[in-house]
């Protein structure tokens, strides 16, 4: 059995109607039991090129789940969901109806062009890091250490 944490992402539509729908896609999978469901924030879309005020927000927030599947079986059911939800790939953080990460699995390292873990971009996102730390408060990002540092870090407080 694997904990593993899955980020949630919604910026077009009916996002807080996806967001609740994928949540429970997730937990009715096959071999994954939900363990915890952190509050959905508003977010101001972050691009390549920082933050965009003129792209819609985003629906952000985290999910914990206990699973026996591995991280790329995880992860072709996430993205069998995200279909299912009319995501159609256009452009890199593109706008979203849905976006399902894997954040961590298990601490798990894993370099391949399908799958990087943990999730290459979670240290430098608040808006994975808090929702993460609200369900789990000695969350650990594999090498970069306690979430709660990782985020203080952040927002500059350390
Ligand atoms: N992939 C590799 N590692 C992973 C992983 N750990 N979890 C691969 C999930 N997928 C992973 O992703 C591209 C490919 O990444 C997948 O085919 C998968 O095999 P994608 O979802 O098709 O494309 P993307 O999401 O546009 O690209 P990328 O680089 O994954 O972007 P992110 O990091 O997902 O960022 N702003 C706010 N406020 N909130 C957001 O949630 N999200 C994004 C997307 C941008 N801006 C945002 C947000
Ligand atoms: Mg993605």
């Amino acid at each position: 059995m694997t904990r593993a944490v899955i980020a949630v992402g919604a910026n077009l539509g009916d996002r807080k109607a996806t967001v609740t729908h994928a949540v429970r896609e997730i937990a009715e999978l096959d071999d994954v039991h939900l363990v915890a469901v952190s509050s959905f924030i508003e977010t101001p879309a972050v691009t390549p090129d920082g933050v965009d005020e003129s792209r819609p927000a985003y629906l952000n927030g985290v999910i914990l789940i206990d699973t026996d599947l591995d991280a790329d079986v995880l992860l072709d059911a996430l993205n069998a969901i995200e279909d299912h939800h009319g995501r159609v790939r256009t452009e890199r953080w593109g706008d979203r109806t849905l976006d399902l990460d894997i954040v961590d699995f298990g601490g798990q390292r894993r370099n391949t062009p399908r799958l990087v873990l943990p999730h290459p971009h979670a240290h430098e996102r608040e808006f994975v890091l808090a929702p993460w730390l609200e369900v789990d408060k000695d969350a650990e990002l594999s090498g970069r250490g306690r979430v709660e540092f990782v985020l203080a870090k952040l927002r500059g407080h350390l």
